[in-house]
């Protein structure tokens, strides 16, 4: 299906096609026609263990049976990841990029750096990777990058530095795409580190059409994460791009209710989300039952999810509100 070029009234009714070129306007992600809007979707797990799991028909079902608006597409870089093979892990991120744009979903490109936990260890893989990306597939309207999954250990001015060496490097092939930047110890904002959102607010990345990204796992993360994610969303674009049911393991029982009051507050705010994660992997917080992607299904409907994936799927399904014209 054709997407929406830029600057054209919205031709299908996929949210890539509804909504077209996004662009952060000052602390909301807005459409093409101007108009705020929030994305919910869900994270794939990472390429080099669960690519089997993204299959026609898990991306049919991720885009018709979910009716997600964006796929997170998690290349981890270390763990076995991008730096063994930058060129098989590039070609499968271009194959998802496509896989998504013809369903009509967004597709955010997760450099999903994680330990060490320092950006600048990857910097220079960074802008190989980022501009291959932004190279082949700046025509596209509905991409969203992603340049530091968790930062941790390093100070949140390092960080914006990184941002600031990266996103002119992004930017000379692709002008449009936002840019989501990771925020400190994990992409709190501070807060597991026992700041607050204020080292960003006051002090952000000096560049136009950024976000900055903030992952919470409900059984671990109360209600100082929550304020802060709040209180952020205020005053700075705010995308969780990350989030569990669970603990930060990615495991352990669900805290639906604590789960509910981030996204009420997500839905208030506008505040786009993406779910860890979509594959079979053992742990809760792993939408499908163990065996499901060797099986290559069912992926329609609940019969192969666990709690947490009936959960986020039914949240997910709730019609999107999207204002155009
Ligand atoms: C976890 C995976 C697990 C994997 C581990 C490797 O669930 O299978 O062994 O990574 O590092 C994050 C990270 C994300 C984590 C996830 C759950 O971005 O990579 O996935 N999590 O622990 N931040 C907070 C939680």
């Amino acid at each position: 299906m054709a997407l929406t070029a830029p600057g054209q009234p919205p031709t299908g009714d996929t949210p890539a096609e509804i909504n077209g070129q996004l662009r952060i306007c000052g602390t909301k992600l807005c459409n093409a026609s101007g108009h705020p809007v929030q994305l919910r979707g869900m994270s794939t797990h990472g390429l080099q263990w669960y690519y089997q799991c993204l299959t026609t028909g898990s991306l049919n079902a991720l885009a018709d049976d979910w009716n997600a608006d964006v796929m997170r597409i998690s290349m981890y870089i270390q763990e076995d990841g991008y730096e063994t093979d930058p060129a098989g892990f590039t070609a499968k991120v271009d194959n998802l990029i496509e896989q998504a744009t013809a369903r009509g979903m967004y597709a955010i490109v997760d450099w999903h750096m994680l330990d060490p936990g320092d950006p600048y260890y990857n910097l220079s893989r960074a802008k190989t990777f980022f501009t291959h990306i932004a190279q082949r597939h700046n025509a596209k309207t509905n991409l969203l990058y992603e340049i530091a999954n968790e930062p941790s250990g390093v100070s949140w001015s390092r960080i914006k530095s990184y941002a600031e060496e990266l996103i002119p490097v992004i930017r000379a092939n692709d002008p449009e795409t936002p840019v989501l930047v990771g925020t400190r110890e994990y992409s709190s904002l501070g807060v597991s580190a026992g700041a607050t959102e204020s080292e960003v607010v006051n002090n952000p990345v000096n560049a136009t059409n950024i976000a900055y990204t903030f992952h919470f796992y409900a059984a671990s993360h109360g209600q100082e994460y929550l304020d802060a994610l709040s209180r952020a969303a205020d005053r700075i674009p705010m995308f969780v791009t990350e989030f569990g049911t669970q603990t930060y393991t990615g495991d352990g029982g669900n805290n639906f209710t604590r789960s509910q009051q981030y996204l009420d507050l997500m839905a208030a705010k506008k505040i786009s989300w993406v779910n860890w994660n979509y594959s079979d992997d053992f742990r809760s917080g792993a939408v499908f039952k163990d065996g499901t992607c060797a099986a290559n299904g069912p992926w329609t409907g609940t019969t192969s999810l666990k709690p947490a994936g009936v959960w986020v799927r039914d949240r997910i399904r709730t019609p999107d509100d999207f204002p155009t014209g």
